[in-house]
């Protein structure tokens, strides 16, 4: 008998799709998007269109694990569920005694977009146990910083308002790679006539069907936004109405980008002053021009700034008042639904009298081996740590492969004296250095309630499939290690219910009239917003007087020290920049295991003038290096990358590459300009030519 169950995408993709599951006798046979979504609209994206081959995978994993080898090696036995949970809970009493409990580091992030098991139980354990808490920067901090510090919130135009545009800016955002739910309403509006522009160092899927594409020196977008404000006060190009009555701080800027010439910016940023200038008079001209803002503008070390400069353009040019006009880079904070109560950060106290340290997860190397880090050099946000970290617990992420530094990493991970528990769903690079490793399930399998970054719907997904095996939920794992650790408070035995109804019970006028029966109704629920909605038509930033306030005094713009303009040190011995964006039909290392994934993201592609230089021709194996690491690939030698610059799509399962590493043994632990964020595309390499004997 086929049947059809409604579930949520709960990878980390702005678009949080609605699932249709077809199920036969209890197994999925089929995965499509939801027709009836106003984003979601009937299609799904390539790779989870696959999803079922993840879903039943010979690869999953049903049994919780020991390791019976050496860290890294992968080799386990199975255990069960008391088993585990019983020396889980040991070892961290212990840890706990000897060295405080902050020695213990939980480590999550994307896996999941799901509240509960996102951020839900899971952090109520840590924050009970009064473990270290972790700073999750590893994406988007430093834009939201940006975003903040210009707006006052870090929401903007909702999708469905694209379509009425008639300039399209995609700003550091592969949209037809990473957000392609967007594109049918850039494709409406193009029908009318609208034009898109992209401003991204390399060619992709995007950039090819763009009307204009600027390939812009990677990290370099501040002085681009500077001088285009240069060009639109410069000629009066501004809606000086809205400027009066809803930013602050006006003439001041005027001052301030006076000597932000498109001249200037060119040599910056490679785009001519021409072009510059010709965009700047085009944006500020064209109603509705709306901006889309992905976060591959901010993984360089001035990422906070590209972003808050970008983000004052619409308030110059008075686009927040037009349909279909304005910014996003994300929407997820018009979701006021009640994380204090889903979190429970006041749980710290009963453990620890007080708040836990907080651990940047962007300096994770650094964090597990301290020694070695406070020799190093280089400006770092904190002191080593004290106490040390002596046990991670890794869930929602594979930290082996995603974060930087990929070599402090792994010598971290190799500790025998560190205590690492990872709850996973196959056996990552992570996995291969946990001491237990808890098998868990999938989105299709568990219950969860899904804001998303890319929409304005709230999302509720039941369970859609049977778990297999002994696999259970983040939720389930953490209220049962709770139950181990002797903690009675009563939010250890809420229910994913409970939890949910928490999460709702929100004074905030957006999430009023969303019940928890009314999701179960209607499945995806707006936010109580007008539509269209239009945030900033009428003023209402977030700063106390609602203005967009432009504080020129500390907007500026000097080179990433890893960058063509950079340190001439660092410049001379690794003369390359490398950038490592999305691969299109992966999700970070989420599909590492399909073959066809591992060889997009097996691929150097440099420019055929720096690839002549090196003697390095399309397929030949090559070492990309710097003082870090390095990291064996297969050169394509076209003009997708720009001179000077090199890229890798990632993330690739370090543990397919040769040798081990993956393009994070180059990338640094160095923090973006505010935000605390990852630098992965401010970084300098030299390639050569590995050759064959
Ligand atoms: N298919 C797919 N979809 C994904 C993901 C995935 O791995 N694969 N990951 C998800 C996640 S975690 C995130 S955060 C989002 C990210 O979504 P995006 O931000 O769209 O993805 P990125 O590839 O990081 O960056 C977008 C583009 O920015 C360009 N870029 C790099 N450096 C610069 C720069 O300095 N300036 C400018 N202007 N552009 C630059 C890159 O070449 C890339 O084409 O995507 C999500 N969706
Ligand atoms: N070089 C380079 N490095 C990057 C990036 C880049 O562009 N270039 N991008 C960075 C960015 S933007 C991000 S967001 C990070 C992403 O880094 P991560 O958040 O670590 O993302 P993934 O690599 O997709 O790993 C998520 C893991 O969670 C597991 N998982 C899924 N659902 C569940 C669940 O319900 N419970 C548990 N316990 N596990 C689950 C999956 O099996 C998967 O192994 O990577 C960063 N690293
Ligand atoms: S990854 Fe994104 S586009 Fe693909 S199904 Fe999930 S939410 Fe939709
Ligand atoms: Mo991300």
């Amino acid at each position: 008998m086929l049947e059809i169950r409604l579930s949520v995408c709960a990878l980390d993709c702005p678009d949080c799709c609605s699932l249709l599951v077809s199920v036969e006798s209890g197994r999925g046979v089929k995965l499509r998007g939801d027709p009836s979504h106003p984003v979601t609209r009937g299609f799904l994206c390539g790779k989870v269109a696959q999803y079922l081959e993840r879903e039943y995978s010979p690869e999953r994993l049903l049994y919780p694990l020991r390791r019976a080898g050496a860290k890294g090696a992968g080799r386990f036995v199975r255990i069960s569920w008391d088993e585990a949970l019983d020396a889980i809970a040991a070892r961290w009493k212990a840890i706990a005694a000897e060295f405080g409990s902050e020695a213990i580091l939980p480590y999550s992030y994307g896996g999941t977009m799901g509240l509960l098991n996102g951020s839900g139980m899971d952090r109520r354990f840590f924050h009970r146990l009064g473990a270290s808490r972790l700073d999750r920067t590893i994406c988007s901090t430093a834009g939201m910083a940006g975003m903040t510090e210009a707006l006052g919130v870090g929401y903007g135009t909702e999708p469905e308002q694209f379509r009425h545009a008639r300039l399209i800016l995609a700003w550091g955002a592969n949209i037809l790679g990473t957000n392609v739910h967007l594109w049918p309403f850039i494709v409406e509006a193009r029908r009318k006539g609208a034009k898109l522009y992209v401003i991204d160092p390399r060619r992709n899927r995007t950039t090819a069907t763009a009307d204009k594409h600027f390939a812009i020196h990677p990290g370099s977008d501040a002085a681009l936004a500077l001088a285009m404000m240069h060009v639109i006060v410069g000629e009066k190009l501004h809606d000086a109405e809205y400027v009066a009555r809803h930013t602050e701080g006006f003439e001041a800027l005027r001052e301030r980008v006076r000597e932000w010439t498109p001249q200037r910016a060119a040599g910056l940023t490679g785009i001519e002053a021409g072009e510059i200038a010709a965009l700047a008079r085009e944006y500020a001209g064209t109603r509705p021009a709306v901006i889309r803002l992905n976060y591959g503008i901010q993984r360089s070390e001035r990422g906070a700034m590209a972003v808050r400069a970008a983000a004052l353009l619409p308030a110059l040019t008075g686009s927040w008042k037009d349909v279909g006009g304005g910014l996003q880079l994300s929407t997820s904070q018009a979701f006021h639904l009640n994380r204090d109560g889903l979190e429970r950060a006041d749980l710290q106290g009963r453990a620890l009298g007080r708040e836990a340290r907080i651990v940047n997860m962007t300096e994770l190397g650094a964090a597990l081996t301290p020694l070695r880090a406070a020799a190093d050099d280089r400006k770092r946000s904190s002191a080593p740590l004290d106490p040390p970290v002596m046990s991670l617990a890794v869930y929602n992420s594979n930290p082996a492969a995603i974060a930087p530094n990929q070599n402090a990493v792994l010598r971290g991970l190799r500790r025998e004296d560190l205590f690492t528990v990872v709850l996973e769903q196959f056996r990552t690079d992570t996995a291969d250095y946990a001491d237990i490793v808890l098998p868990v399930t999938t989105f299709l399998e568990h219950t969860d309630l899904y804001l998303a970054y890319g929409h304005y719907y709230l999302q509720l997904a039941r369970p859609a499939l049977p778990a297999p095996g002994e696999t259970k939920s983040n939720v389930e794992i953490f209220r049962l290690l709770a139950a181990r650790m002797g903690f009675d408070d009563p939010c250890f035995g809420e229910t994913e219910d409970d939890m949910i109804r928490t999460l709702l019970d929100s004074p905030h006028p957006f999430v009023a009239g969303i019940s928890i029966e009314r999701l179960d109704r209607e499945r995806s629920v707006r936010l109580r917003l007008p539509e269209p909605f239009l945030p900033f038509a009428a003023g209402g930033f977030g700063a106390p007087d609602g203005k967009c306030h432009f504080h020129a005094e500390t907007l500026d713009y000097a080179p990433p020290v890893e960058s063509r303009r950079g340190d001439p040190d660092l410049r001379s011995k690794y003369p390359l920049e490398l950038i490592s964006p999305k691969n299109d039909d992966g999700m970070n290392s989420t599909f590492g295991h399909r073959d066809a994934v591992d060889r997009r993201t097996a691929v150097l592609q440099i420019n055929a003038g720096d690839a002549g230089a090196r003697g390095i021709r399309t397929s030949n194996r090559v070492r990309a290096y710097n003082a870090r690491g390095s990291c064996a690939l297969a050169a394509r030698v076209d003009d997708a990358a720009q001179p000077g610059v090199v890229c890798a799509t990632s993330v690739r399962w370090a543990r397919r590459s040769p040798g081990g590493r993956n393009i994070n043994a180059l990338t640094s632990e160095r923090l973006t300009d505010a935000g605390g964020g990852a630098t992965f595309y401010s970084c300098l390499v030299q390639v050569e030519r590995i050759e064959d004997r």
